[in-house]
């Protein structure tokens, strides 16, 4: 099907309904929907569907370069280019492919993108959605250049929530609790986009929102958490070959200045990105790197995060 420019998608649907929505603009995920038909991922209402601009919100892929530490345009190339289906995928594994439906898609540098990131690449992403609602991205990254390259990569996934601010104080215990919360996250280290990305420690409990936050989480463990309780619903995140999270919301004054986004939307985003940041991937030439991100919705209950 057409999404906007005449530019296609590939729509995939699972047994009991759920689907996802996958543009060859950029490799990006555009939607998620449950077998309900709710749409799990965030979507701006003021995107702008026309390359070169990445549409706000789904899953933009972020390669070369995360953010704008290097020389390339903020978060890389890959989200800005026409990619094509893959009719060379990688070999299937059994996970890949059990009850699963999927697509394989590819980028490969254009002599107009040598110029900028001299460096051939072949960037090869498998989105699929399990049986059971549970959407899985891998990326396979090979150098088939003469001389090794070195890269940094985000899958910059904005999750749907039902109000970031919200914040319900429960009598009994007398202490804040957070709508939206993250868990997994505890402790670990952080470069801080608000402060010149100096390097903090977190605190001990669940990350928790009430300002902009801009974040990178290093070397976080490979399955975090994200609990929107209004919702009753808890985002699982799994990923492997992404050592760090970003956490990113705009809160209200930077989305207003933003022209994709609604003044008042960034109540019902939160981007928690798998990536590899800190320490920038390095192939030789001939290897390939894998990074993988799985995200499955699950009900959460009360007391989820006792
Ligand atoms: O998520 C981290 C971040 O680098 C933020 O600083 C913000 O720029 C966000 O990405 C969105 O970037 P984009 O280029 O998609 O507007």
């Amino acid at each position: 099907t057409k999404d906007w420019n005449g530019i296609d998608q590939v729509v995939l649907r699972s047994p009991l309904g759920a689907s996802v929505k996958v543009s060859l603009h950029g490799g990006q995920v555009t939607s998620w929907r449950n077998d309900r038909g709710e749409e799990l991922l965030f979507t701006s209402s003021k995107a702008i569907f026309k390359p070169p601009k990445a549409m706000r919100g789904g899953i933009p892929i972020c390669f070369p370069q995360f953010g704008n530490c290097g020389s390339l345009e903020q978060h890389g190339l890959a989200r800005n280019k026409i990619w094509t289906i893959d009719e060379n995928p990688p070999p299937l594994a059994p996970s890949d492919s059990h009850g699963k439906s999927f697509v394989d898609l590819l980028l490969k540098p254009s002599e107009e993108d040598l110029k900028c990131w001299p460096h051939s690449f072949e960037l090869r992403l498998r989105v699929s959605l399990a049986a059971d609602g549970k959407l899985t991205l891998t990326s396979r990254i090979r150098n088939i250049n003469g001389k090794p390259f070195s890269f940094s990569f985000a899958y910059h996934t904005y999750l749907s929530v039902s109000d970031i601010r919200y914040v319900v104080f429960i009598a009994v215990w007398l202490t804040p609790f957070f709508e939206v919360r993250i868990e997994g996250l505890e402790t670990l280290d952080y470069l801080d986009n608000l402060w010149q990305r100096e390097r903090f420690t977190e605190q001990g409990d669940a990350i928790t929102f009430e300002s902009e936050v801009d974040r990178v989480y290093l070397s976080s463990p490979n399955v975090i958490a994200v609990l929107d309780h209004e919702r009753k619903r808890t985002y699982v995140i799994r990923k492997e070959g992404l050592p760090d999270v970003v956490v990113w919301n705009p809160w209200e004054k930077k989305s207003k200045a933003m022209l994709d986004i609604g003044d008042e939307e960034y109540k019902q985003m939160i981007c928690v990105d798998g990536a590899a940041i800190e320490k920038p991937i390095t192939l030789k030439p001939g290897e390939e790197w894998m990074g993988c991100l799985e995200i499955m919705v699950v009900p959460s209950s009360f007391c989820s995060e006792g």
